[in-house]
């Protein structure tokens, strides 16, 4: 069966939505965003993050994908990681790179996407390895995005087309695996 799949992206966050978007444009899956802020629990992994915010899109009728995701820095014991978009909007880059100038920089995202179809629910995972930059460079993107660079990169997300963080962030690889999974599920039923 060919046609378009239709999804409900659930999130307050823009830049997320026009990624999702984009990434799920060539499985055929159009995407709706819907804004709207949902419950974060207290938790040290994004599954379950993610799992909450499942519970509360259950009004929200077909197929619904939400997102949790954040930068995990390994010299900080993973901070921010969940607390990520709070922790920016609260203190900017500033104490971040400040800390990081005498210790590693190695760091990475990592994004779960939580999916509803019917009354099936899964989370899809995807993670990119990189360096935090001694200071923000880029005007592309959104939060952290200019100070991450791939491994691999000398530019951060921020300084690059929004495609070309789409070929490998943690987002594309979570959301990814959404589009094949509704893709087989469409030609297979
Ligand atoms: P929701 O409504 O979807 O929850 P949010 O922005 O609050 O939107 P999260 O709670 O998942 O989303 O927080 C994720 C934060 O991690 C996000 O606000 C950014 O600060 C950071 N982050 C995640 N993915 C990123 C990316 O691709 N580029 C830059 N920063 C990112």
């Amino acid at each position: 069966m060919s046609g378009v799949i239709r999804l409900t992206f659930v999130s307050t966050n823009p830049g997320k939505a026009r990624e999702v978007r984009e990434i799920l444009a060539p499985y055929g899956i159009r995407v709706h965003w819907r804004r709207r802020r949902l419950p974060e629990p207290q938790a040290d992994d994004l599954s379950t993050v993610v799992r909450s915010k499942l519970a509360a899109v259950k009004d929200i009728p077909g197929n619904v994908l939400v997102e949790d995701s954040g930068l995990f820095i390994d010299s900080l014991a993973g901070f921010p990681g969940v607390y990520s978009a709070h922790f920016l909007s609260a203190w900017g880059f500033g104490p971040m790179l400040e800390l990081l100038r005498r210790r590693a920089r190695d760091a990475e995202f990592r994004a779960a996407a939580g999916l509803r179809v019917g009354s099936r629910t899964r989370i899809f995972t995807g993670t990119v390895r990189g360096t935090i930059a001694p200071r923000a460079r880029g005007t592309a993107g959104f939060g952290y995005d200019p100070i991450f660079v791939p491994h691999g990169w000398t530019k951060t997300f921020a300084q690059v087309p929004p495609a070309a963080k789409n070929r490998l962030s943690h987002r594309s690889r979570a959301v990814r695996k959404v589009g094949e999974y509704l893709a087989r599920r469409t030609t297979t039923s």
